[in-house]
């Protein structure tokens, strides 16, 4: 038995202690942390790091260098105390740290150094060939009402991404924009967004600029000229109240926001012709045609702040409703480029 012990020890690469009996004794002892982990280089998509050596009582075989939500980790061989990460994102900060490993036993991590990465600095490309548009995903829809209209246009390009778009109303930025793409879901070669709670009867200048992560603005598109069909509604519904809106815990971006809220009544519209937007931070990520509970997906991390407006047909909005706040969390952020 002992002979068998043995063997299965040193198949297992542990430390045979000298001395008789021979007793096995695996190596418990985890290295020393790395120390003065510190960035070398910084580009916009590449960082490089370095550190000084971990000490073990047997060997130190590796490091390992990570973030949070960053993968891969990048192992390398000990000695080599440097490791240098690609494909990273431009303007975003990682907190990086390196830890060793004997073989059996991980160190605790290094310090950890926040690195950004450099930013992005060039604007994407105007959007272009602006239209009314008259589907959404092949359904036939009224281009033009009292209140809204559905625009269409070809994708801006951009050095990094990923892009939003901004529709302007008479040249300035509007709140009341509805993407049409899902969210979630890959941005196609054009897109679409209805503007919402325009006032009936009235002639607009609609334009749609791009802005890419680092923030940087395009020029706007050529101006689409639109006007509402007229409407002898202007009183608005009564506010709704936002009775519960909790985020789905899903771990994966688009996550979803459970949201429930009291129906509200308006002079002219019925029940099932109010149309409520749920809102995160102030940004439309539903419509929802005469009910009182949805389940909406954003892609907005950390917290939402979830408000529920009513509109009638002819855009009459209410006041917003109570804020209900999230949390969402996910690993990685949405990528939707
Ligand atoms: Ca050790
Ligand atoms: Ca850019
Ligand atoms: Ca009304």
């Amino acid at each position: 038995m002992r002979t068998a012990l043995k063997l299965l020890t040193i198949a297992a690469g542990v430390v045979l202690l000298t001395g008789s009996p021979a007793i096995a004794a695996v190596d418990t002892r985890p290295p020393s942390a790395p120390g003065n982990l510190r960035s070398t280089a910084v580009t916009q998509t590449g960082v490089t790091l370095a550190w000084n050596r971990s000490t073990d009582n047997v060997k130190v075989v590796w490091y390992a260098a990570w973030a949070p939500g960053l993968t891969p980790v990048v192992y390398v061989d000990h000695p080599t105390t440097t490791a240098s990460f690609t494909g990273l994102r431009p303007g975003v900060t990682y907190p990086f740290r390196v830890q060793a490993w004997d073989g059996r036993n991980w160190s605790l991590p290094s310090n950890i150094v926040n690195v950004t990465t450099q930013p992005d600095v060039l604007a994407p490309s105007a959007p272009s060939a602006l239209t009314l548009a008259n589907n959404v995903h092949g359904t036939p829809v009224d281009s033009v009402t009292a209140s809204t209209a559905l625009l269409n246009w070809s994708n801006s390009t951009d050095d990094f991404g990923p892009i939003r778009y901004e529709v302007l109303v008479n040249g300035v930025p509007s709140p009341n924009v509805y993407d049409v793409r899902p969210a979630g879901s890959p941005i196609l070669s054009s897109s679409r967004m209805w503007v919402r709670q325009l006032e009936p009867g009235t002639t607009y200048s609609l334009s749609v600029r791009a802005v890419d992560s680092g923030g940087n603005l395009s020029a706007p598109s050529a101006p689409l000229t639109v006007t509402t069909d007229a409407s002898g509604d202007v009183l608005a519904p009564s506010t709704p109240t936002l009775t519960s809106a909790s985020g789905g815990g899903t771990g994966y971006c688009p996550d979803e926001i459970w949201a429930r809220w009291t129906a509200s009544t308006d002079d002219q519209a019925p029940a099932s012709a109010l149309e409520y937007e749920l809102r995160s931070n102030g940004t439309i990520l539903e419509v929802i045609t005469g009910g009182t509970r949805t389940i909406a997906y954003t892609e907005i991390f950390g917290t939402n702040a979830v408000t529920i407006v009513a509109v009638d047909p002819a855009g009459n909005a209410s006041a917003p409703s109570n804020v209900v706040n999230t949390s969402v969390n996910w690993g990685t952020p949405c990528g939707n480029q």
